[in-house]
Formats: structure tokens, sequence, C-alpha cells
């Protein structure tokens, strides 16, 4: 029987290349997102490309209902989810505690905490049956160290640290590994998102960095994910090499040399 991989936040960035990569080493694929001409286009290429089963759940993880729906019509299709990726999430806005957006602190807290939770909690059962199964968490550097205007995001993000230790605890009777992959930052269209579409301001971001890109945390995600059932990474920060942590990269050290 094929493994079967479910990965959240699967239409842009880390989820699509982690969704192509499983895809290309023969697991049939499970993918989310809320823009579903984008599901349905990346479920297109990858069966005509892989010749994989892809199933596309549009849903948005903030609603609850919506994932309780989704995740128990799919278990009429699917006997067994042994890898679960927790990706959807973003960054909304980049601001000072006593000026930011409450919207925006809401759309971070619900998404990259309360949708983390609302999948897993539909999940997990799943795996407990099982007895086996994987959950990935994609966490931050920003949950390693604070920086400055990210508060909330930041916030968001040292819960899903603390979450992944939980969850290990909880799921390890079970045989279940959990996993939080931590990447600094990476070249997709989180800035744009966090900017509101503004794309110079995105752009900047990378500039002069050589940051990461999707495939390198989708590599780091299948190298986790094929380590021999009695090994577990339950922690993996991965950085370009520009950027020591979520404060200090190479921007940071000219400006510093310049003075
Ligand atoms: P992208 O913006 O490229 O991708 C984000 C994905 O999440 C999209 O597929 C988006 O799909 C999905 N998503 C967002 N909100 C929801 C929602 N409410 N319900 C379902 N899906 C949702 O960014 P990245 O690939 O960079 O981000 C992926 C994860 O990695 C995030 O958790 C982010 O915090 C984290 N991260 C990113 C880093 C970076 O520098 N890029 C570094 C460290 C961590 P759609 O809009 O179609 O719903
Ligand atoms: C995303 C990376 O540095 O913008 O988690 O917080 S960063």
């Amino acid at each position: 029987m094929n493994k079967t991989i479910l990965v959240t936040g699967a239409t842009s960035g880390f989820g699509k290349a982690i969704a192509t990569l499983f895809a290309q080493k023969g697991f049939d694929i499970i993918i989310n997102g809320r823009r579903n001409d984008r599901l349905q286009s990346l479920k297109q290429e990858l069966e005509a490309q892989y010749g994989r089963k892809v199933i596309a759940l549009c849903f948005d993880v903030r609603d609850k209902e919506a994932v309780q729906t989704n995740i128990a019509l799919l278990q009429k299709e699917v006997s067994q989810i042994d890898i679960l990726v927790n990706n959807a999430g973003l960054a909304a806005g980049l601001a000072t505690i006593d000026e930011g957006d409450t919207d925006n602190w809401d759309n971070m807290i619900d998404t990259n905490i309360k949708g983390l939770l609302y999948v897993t909690r539909q999940i997990a059962p799943m795996m407990r049956e099982q007895c086996s199964g994987h959950i990935i968490n994609i966490g931050s550097t920003a949950g390693k160290l604070a920086y400055k205007n990210g508060n909330v995001y930041c916030a968001t993000k040292f819960a899903v640290d603390a979450l992944s230790q939980s969850m290990r605890i909880d799921l390890l009777p079970y045989g279940i590994k959990v996993t939080a992959i931590n990447p600094g930052m990476a070249e997709t269209e989180f800035s744009l998102v966090r900017f509101d579409g503004d794309k110079d301001r995105a752009a900047k971001m990378y500039e002069g960095v050589n940051a990461l890109q999707a495939n390198d945390i989708a590599d780091a995600v299948y190298y986790c994910a094929s380590l021999p059932p009695h090994v577990c990474v339950n922690d993996l920060t991965i950085t370009c090499l520009t950027q020591a942590n979520g404060f200090y990269n190479i921007k940071e050290a000219e400006r510093i040399t310049k003075k």
C-alpha cells in the first residue's frame, strides 16, 4: 500500500514543494488550501507527472466545522494517513505592539495556532488507532527568538514549538513521531502576504540574503520522514548561511560593521 501524506497550505511555498517532492517519491497526496484553482491545478499536475492519487481539500483551517467535515469525508476515502504536515500559516503585518492591527493578530493566532490544532485534533485519533504516524509542524526561527515588530507572529510560532513538545509527549505511547521544523527566511509568498501584496517591499526582504527556497524545506521534511522507525527528529532549525537566527543576519552584520 502506498503511504499517504496530508499537507495543509499546499497552494504555494513550502506546502506546494513538500506535496510535489512526496508525489515524486511515490506517496499518495492530500493537499489543502483556500484557493481552489491552485489546488486543482496542483492535483492535475501531480497526477499527470507522477501518477499518484491526489485528493484536494479546499477549506480554511480557521474554520473548525469545515476542518471536521472535510476530514470526516476524507476518512471515507482514505484508510490511513501516515504523515501530517501542519504547514498552513502566515504573518500579517509587521508593527510594534502599540500599533499592531488586531485583525491581523486574530488572523495569525487563528491560523497558525488554532488551525494547526483543529487539523491535528482530527488526524491524531486516526494515527492513534493505527499506532503509527508522523506529525510535522512547521514552526519558525521566529518561534525560537522574538524579533523587532514580530510580536504576535513570533508568539504564534513559540506556540507551535510548545505544542510540538506537548504532542510528542501525548502521542509517544502510540508510536507517533512529532517533528518541529523551524525555517529561517525563505523566499516564498510569505512576505507578499505579510505586506498585503506589496511586491517591492516583499522583494526587499530577500535582497542580498540568498534566502532559503521552498525546496530546501521540502528536502528537510522528506529527510525527517524517511528515517528508520526508531529515529525521530524532534526539532530542526534551518537558516540560510547569511542568517544566524531570527534577529541577526548579514544585513544586520553589515549595518554594525559600517558604524
Ligand atoms: P506561502 O504564503 O507561500 O504559503 C502559505 C500557505 O498557507 C498557502 O498555501 C496558503 O494557501 C496557506 N494558508 C494560509 N492561510 C490558510 C488558511 N487559513 N487555511 C488553509 N490554508 C492557509 O508561505 P510559506 O510557504 O513560506 O509558509 C508556510 C509556513 O511556513 C507558514 O506556517 C509560515 O509561517 C512558515 N514559515 C515561513 C517562513 C518563510 O520565511 N517563508 C520561515 C519560517 C516559517 P491559501 O492562501 O490558498 O489558503
Ligand atoms: C518566517 C521567517 O524571519 O520572517 O517565519 O519570521 S521570519
